[in-house]
Formats: structure tokens, C-alpha cells, sequence
């Protein structure tokens, strides 16, 4: 079902291997510029009608208002199943310990006496956080969003949605119960590059946010790649992907099960077995076939199995395994051999390792505490996935007193003069012209 590369005996070049050794799906966000550039325009010009067409349009539902009534939230809180209802509160319980331990702290060097940078870590303002809708629901993807901007201290958040027409055109039910558990209750009824235009420009319903995050289909990244700048984003997510190195050590029956897990998000999701065992390879196979054959959305998982993005890789050693999987930067990156924390530790490119048997993926889509919010394509190798972090900026706090300033007035004129700008220099002198004190 999936196919396979034989690196066996081949050469491995001191410097890594290509990157795109490993095929990754079609997802040419380029050719969706063009297709969501009149929708931004449109949400910029016309504001929250524009928004509610394009749902219209695209979604089969116009919702009675763009913003969600706090009632509505409420009443999706109080329809939870209880089981949903504990399960989201822990994974929303561990998410919040993660994300609170990992806050930055202010740090002040003392460059000379008198003289001190700090850097001064300050949430950003206002964010939008994007859920999608699509082929499955995601309220885990709320509490990915929502809990490590609270943890930040941003103030402002909200949340959109597409609406459902299952659910008379507000956004799915869990959705909303998830936002009322983490006490948000600012959230709109939109989905597609729409909403994030309508958090770039702002309409009538909706002030403009600073930034946005989440990830989103196709259109949603081109309109992050169309509006970055007037806000900040996380990253253009594309389909989702596991890669998972494995030696002869390996339980088949989780490798297959963890492989399949992600295919499960989408025909184009790949899903990438990384070996040093030609037997283990042939146990998973024989695992998938029977996994598949039982899964409940076996085709689009057959899909992305036997897409040109699945492939099982065989190589010589766990070293040139290590070479494909830094070269490959998978979303997520699961070590089934032996030692696996000690192999773990040698990962340089990946959004997220996970470790040995007994941490599967879905552990960490829901319940582990890290977050599932991932670069996706390859951006392992540059990027991160959301944090604490995505959600602050470091502010660089300079204090010199004149002394200190004095010490190295030569060197900035210097290099003033140096760069042929000599106001710049002239700025350092003049505190020390003609006698000033
Ligand atoms: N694996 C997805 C996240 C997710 N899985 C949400 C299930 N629900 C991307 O990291
Ligand atoms: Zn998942």
C-alpha cells in the first residue's frame, strides 16, 4: 500500500541529503493567492456583509450574526457530552501546565557599569485564533490556540469558526464548548481566507487583531501569506505528516496504528516509515492492510498511504536514518528503537519527537501537553510550533547613563563615520560638546 525507497547501500553525502529526497503532496499556496486576493479586498471594502456572502457562498450557511451570542457559547457548554466535557478539561488542565512553566522571563545584562539591555518580553495585543472546520472538528485545536495565548497574557482573543449548517450556521457545537471552558467568548462564525480578513481589516463586528494563528485549509494559508505583514502569523500549515524511524525493535502493530492516525486527517497527509529493518517494514505493511481494511474513513487514509507523500525508506543504519528524517523535517517525528531517548536526542530537525512506545502522535494531538499546532512542509528545519512564544515579543530596553555612554562615544562615531553617516555620530557627540556637564 505504501511505497518503498531503498536506500540500502547507497552514498550518503557528508552534508546532509537533498530535502526532497522524500516527495510532499501538492499544496501550491502560491496558485491560491489569486483566488483569495478578491475576497480580502472585498471583506476590507464591504466589512462583515462580505464576510457573511463568502460563508454563504462556501459554507451553505449565512449565520443570523458574525459574532457568536454568549448565550449560544453557553448552551453548547451545558449540551456537552460529560465524558467530552473531562476529557477536553484535562487536556486542557496539561496544556496549561506545559504552556505556564514554559513563560519567559525579563533578562537585564549589564553591559558595562551604567550601561544594561533588557529584554522585556510583552504579550501581543490582540490575536485571532483559527479553527477549522472540514473534514473533521477540532476543539483540541482551541485549546492549542487558546492556552499558550492566555499563558502569554494576551488580552484580547478570538476565535473563528466556519459555521455548520448541522448546527443552523454557528460553528460545531464542541467548538464552542471548548471556548467556553478556557472563558473565551469572543467568537465568530466564519472560516476560509474570509475570516482572516476579517481579523486583518476588521468590519463592523470584528476589531482587527495583531496577529493569527491556527492552522486551516489551503485558502485560510494563502490569506495568511496575503495579509503577513499587516498582521503577524504563525505559519502557512499544510497537510498534516508523521514520520517515524524505527529498527527491528519495533512493535509493527503501533507503528502501522500511528501511521495510519495522521492519513486519517486527509488524502493529502503523509505518513513516512524510516528503517534499518527490511523485516519490520514488511510487518507494517502487513499491518496496514489489516488496519486500514478496518478503519472507519479507510479511503481517505488509503489515499494518503498510497499518495506520492507516503513512503517507507529503508537504509543501512540509524545514522543515515537520522540523516532522512532532518532532511524530511516532519511535522512530527516518532523514535520506536532502541535507546529512543538517547536517539531522540540527536534529532535536529522536526515540530515535535516523540519518544519510544508509548508516545504515540494522538497523545500529543489531545492530551500530553505539548502543543499540536506544528510546522508542517519541511519549516522544521526554520520554525517552530505554537508556544508561549508565538505570542510574545522581546522588546530590547536600552539604559546607559552618561558615563557609560561616554566610555564608547569613539566607537559609534567611528563606525558612524565608517557607514558615511555622520549625523549618527554627531547624535553621540553633541552630548559632550562645548563643555556640557
Ligand atoms: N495531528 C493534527 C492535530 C489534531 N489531531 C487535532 C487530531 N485533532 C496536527 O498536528
Ligand atoms: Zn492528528
Amino acid at each position: 500500500m505504501i511505497s518503498r525507497i531503498d536506500l540500502r547501500g547507497a552514498a550518503f553525502p557528508e552534508g546532509g541529503i537533498d530535502r526532497d529526497l522524500l516527495p510532499r503532496a501538492d499544496f501550491d499556496v502560491e496558485a491560491a493567492l489569486e483566488a483569495v486576493r478578491p475576497i480580502c479586498d472585498d471583506v476590507r471594502h464591504r466589512g462583515s456583509a462580505a464576510v457573511l456572502d463568502f460563508g454563504e457562498r462556501f459554507d451553505g450557511v449565512r449565520p443570523a450574526s458574525l459574532r457568536v451570542p454568549e448565550q449560544a457559547i453557553g448552551d453548547a457548554l451545558a449540551g456537552l457530552d460529560p465524558a467530552v466535557r473531562a476529557a477536553l478539561e484535562e487536556s486542557i488542565r496539561r496544556a496549561r501546565i506545559v504552556h505556564h512553566e514554559q513563560r519567559r522571563t525579563d533578562v537585564t545584562t549589564q553591559v558595562v557599569p551604567g550601561g544594561t539591555v533588557t529584554e522585556r518580553w510583552v504579550p501581543v495585543e490582540r490575536v485571532g485564533l483559527y479553527v477549522p472546520g472540514g473534514l473533521a472538528v477540532y476543539p483540541s485545536s482551541v485549546v492549542m490556540n487558546v492556552v499558550p495565548a492566555q499563558e502569554a497574557g494576551v488580552e484580547g482573543i478570538a476565535v473563528a469558526s466556519p459555521a455548520q449548517k448541522e448546527s443552523g450556521g454557528l460553528p460545531h457545537p464542541t467548538i464552542l464548548a471548548a471556548c467556553a471552558l478556557l472563558g473565551v467568548t469572543e467568537v465568530y462564525a466564519a472560516g476560509g481566507a474570509q475570516a482572516v480578513a476579517m481579523f486583518a481589516y476588521g468590519t463592523e463586528d470584528c476589531r482587527p487583531v495583531n496577529l493569527v494563528t491556527g492552522p486551516g485549509n489551503i485558502y485560510v494559508a494563502a490569506a495568511k501569506r496575503l495579509l503577513k505583514g499587516r498582521i503577524g502569523i504563525d505559519a502557512e500549515a499544510g497537510p498534516t505528516e508523521i514520520a517515524i524511524l524505527a529498527d527491528e525493535s519495533a512493535e509493527p502493530a503501533f507503528v502501522a496504528a500511528d501511521l495510519i492516525s495522521q492519513a486519517e486527517h486527509d488524502p493529502l497527509a503523509a505518513a513516512v516509515l524510516v528503517s534499518t529493518s527490511a523485516e519490520l517494514a514488511d510487518a507494517v505493511d502487513k499491518e496496514l492492510d489489516a488496519q486500514v481494511a478496518a478503519a472507519k474513513h479507510r479511503e481517505r487514509i488509503t489515499a494518503a498511504l498510497t499518495g506520492r507523500q507516503s513512503a517507507t525508506v529503508l537504509v543501512d543504519t540509524l545514522e543515515q536514518g537520522l540523516a532522512v528524517v532532518d532532511a524530511y523535517a516532519a511535522e512530527h517525528l516518532e523514535i520506536q528503537t532502541r535507546d529512543a531517548a538517547a536517539v531522540a536526542a540527536r534529532v535536529r530537525n522536526a515540530g515535535a519527537v516523540f519518544v519510544g512506545p508509548h508516545a504515540p502522535v494522538s497523545l500529543g494531538d489531545y492530551c500530553a501537553g505539548s502543543n499540536h499546532v506544528l510546522p508542517t512542509g519541511g519549516c522544521a528545519c526554520h520554525s517552530s510550533g505554537l508556544s508561549v512564544q508565538s505570542f510574545l515579543r522581546g522588546i530590547h530596553v536600552v539604559d546607559y547613563s552618561r558615563a557609560a555612554l561616554a566610555e564608547v562615544a569613539g566607537h559609534v562615531v567611528t563606525l558612524a563615520t565608517a557607514e558615511d553617516l555622520p549625523a549618527h555620530g554627531e547624535a553621540v557627540s553633541v552630548r559632550f560638546a562645548g563643555g556640557r556637564a
